[in-house]
């Protein structure tokens, strides 16, 4: 049987500014709206940020119950929280939310070159968000840039800090990281442990193709202005919803069912 598509919108990001898009949510109220209307087009969960009013990224405790209890309110969306934060947060500061209970989290399993930023992910990091995750049951999303983070991971299940069956998330195309190509997404996916599951982030132009080859390989994607602005060069999406609506359409064409946010949960691996 042909497994359901879980598709993640990824709504806020830590760097997408109204400079860059009018469209990119910052309130709480507005990043419900903006996942409500995710939820619509067919996504099953969202990927997200705290920002202030001002748009400044923040992963203040109160944001994040703010925007968990909007969209809980509004959706049966499932709900995965940023742990990468912004450049150059302290770990304190990327985990101080999670006691909140996430249906899941993100974890990024190494450093990587972030434009002309550093995405700062030591070991000893890493040990200590998979350590909190762990603790608090929100299974993680691994967040890979490039391919050591998945033998990270793997270095992580030894020291009994994840557990498998694992989820990926290959994030593609970030200026420093793995870029976006075919051809790197295949690599990856014949890379991690049997059993994971994963999906796609391409970054930028790289989006819509990563996620139609991640279609037809049987894994999940996500989509959404963290990650891309554009439906086609040059024409802004009106909100991640309308790049949900571009995947949904594409896995029409593939033979991929969507998956509900009960079914993304059962395929991921998270406890009700
Ligand atoms: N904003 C990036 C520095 C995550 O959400 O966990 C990190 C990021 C990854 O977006
Ligand atoms: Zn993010």
């Amino acid at each position: 049987m042909t497994t359901p598509v879980v598709i993640t919108a990824a709504i806020v990001g830590a760097e997408v500014m109204r400079e860059h898009t009018p469209y990119i949510p910052y309130t709480p109220d507005e990043i419900a709206a903006e996942a409500l209307r995710c939820r619509q087009a067919g996504a099953a969960m969202v990927h997200v940020h705290g920002r202030h009013d001002d748009g400044t990224p923040t992963q203040d405790r109160q944001t994040y119950k703010e925007i968990l209890d909007r969209i809980r309110a509004s959706t049966d969306l499932l709900v995965q929280f940023s742990t990468g934060g912004a450049v150059g947060m302290t770990v304190e500061e990327r985990i101080e939310a999670l006691d909140l209970r996430p249906d899941m989290a993100t974890l990024t399993t190494g450093t990587v070159n972030f434009g002309d930023e550093v995405f700062l992910n030591s070991l000893p990091m890493i040990r200590e968000i998979a350590g909190r995750l762990k603790a608090l049951s929100i299974v993680p999303e691994i967040e890979v840039f490039d391919t050591g983070m998945i033998d990270t991971a793997r270095r992580l299940i030894g020291e009994g800090l994840l557990e498998e069956p694992l989820h990926f998330d290959f994030v593609l195309g970030v200026p420093g990281g793995m870029g976006g190509s075919v051809r790197n997404l295949e690599f990856l996916v014949g890379s991690i442990p049997d059993g994971s599951t994963w999906s796609v982030a391409g970054i930028g132009r790289h989006q819509l193709p990563l996620a139609r080859r991640a279609l037809e390989l049987g894994g999940h994607v996500r989509v959404g202005l963290e990650d891309n602005l554009f439906v086609e060069k040059g024409v802004l999406a009106k909100g991640s919803y309308e790049l949900v609506e571009i995947v949904v359409g594409e896995a029409e064409l593939t033979g991929r069912p969507l998956a509900s946010p009960e079914e993304a949960r059962e395929i991921l691996g998270i406890s009700p």
